[in-house]
């Protein structure tokens, strides 16, 4: 077989279900039939292997696999010799301290000779060492929310998405220490070949993610009101104009960023700007 990239991905969990949806929207296809733990896609110079994501780094270390896509949380966390070379924005969540709600909380001092629950004693030791504050770091592997319940911990240190878990435990968050999102990670190095392959990936991840991150827009607007309007939108180099049949108006498309686009649709509508359409964006190549 031809060189390809070896790429590690979850096998199920929170991770799994975006990082596939991702390799698809990249065009790599496979066949990823129910428990396969391997597979090789049809029309990229890639294999995936599906893992528990605690153990992908160790495997993007020693080389079983060249890439790995994990929680940020882990690739620190695991502290081997890796590479994070893309931010994947989803997946996201921060790992944050939180005491009993009942418990009077008035600053990190507060932690000080404290037992604290973690499956991130790495990240906590880090954080608590850089605060200069002295605890006990309990590990544990699951279910840390219920520690200080069971007399287990003063306090846990765990991932926080919505919140809901810390509250139906009883528990409040008082520091935040790390914030997370989903992360393409490498071998420090990798083969010619494969380094030529990465290279094809991250361009199209790129694509992927700028047009994710991007919408274009089409609008009509009066002759007076155009050079207003172009002046609210940027474009990919500049916006188009093309005028309608109707004498007087033109019809203006352009590109915007998906943080700014309410922002400029209201400017937009207030500086005369008609039948506005918007339309997600499937790639993007600059
Ligand atoms: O089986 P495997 O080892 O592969 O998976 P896992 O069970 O270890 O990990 P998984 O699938 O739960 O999470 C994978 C990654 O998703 C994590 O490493 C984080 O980077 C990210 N992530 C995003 C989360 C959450 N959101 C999340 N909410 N990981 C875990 N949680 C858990 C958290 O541990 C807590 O129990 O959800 C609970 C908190 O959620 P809220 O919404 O109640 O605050
Ligand atoms: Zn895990």
């Amino acid at each position: 077989m031809k060189e390809a990239l070896r790429i590690a991905v979850q096998k199920s969990g929170r991770l799994s279900e975006n990082s596939l949806k991702l390799i698809k929207e990249c065009g790599i296809h496979f066949d990823n039939g129910i428990g396969k733990l391997r597979t090789v896609a049809y029309n990229f110079p890639a294999e995936f292997l599906f893992l528990r994501d605690d153990d992908i780094p160790g495997y993007v270390q020693d080389g079983v696999a060249d890439l790995g896509i994990v929680g940020e949380n882990v690739a620190v966390e695991k502290d081997r010799n890796v590479r994070i070379i893309k931010r994947l924005g989803f997946s996201k969540c921060r790992l944050s301290i939180a005491v009993p709600r009942t418990r009077s909380y008035n600053g990190i001092q507060d932690l000080n000779g404290k037992n604290i629950a973690t499956s991130y004693p790495k990240l906590l030791g880090d954080y608590l060492k850089e605060h200069h504050i002295s605890a006990n770091i309990h590990e544990i592997s699951g279910s840390v929310e219920i520690a200080p319940s069971i007399g287990l911990s003063d306090a846990v240190c765990d991932i926080v998405s919505s919140g809901s878990t810390l509250l139906t435990n009883g528990l409040k968050e008082v520091e935040t220490i790390f914030r997370s999102e989903a992360v393409m990670i490498a071998r420090p190095e990798v083969s010619a070949a494969k380094e030529k392959i990465l290279k094809q990936l991250l361009f199209r991840l790129d694509a992927v993610q700028k047009g994710n991150n991007s919408k274009y827009i089409l609008l009509n607007a009066p002759q007076e009101a155009t050079e207003k309007i172009i002046s609210l939108l940027p474009g990919m180099r500049s916006p188009t104009v093309l005028p309608l049949a109707m004498g007087g108006w033109n019809s203006i498309h352009s590109v915007v960023d998906e943080d700014r686009f309410w922002e400029v649709i209201e400017q937009l509508k207030d500086a005369g700007a008609e039948g506005i359409l918007v339309v997600p964006i499937e790639k993007m190549i600059v």
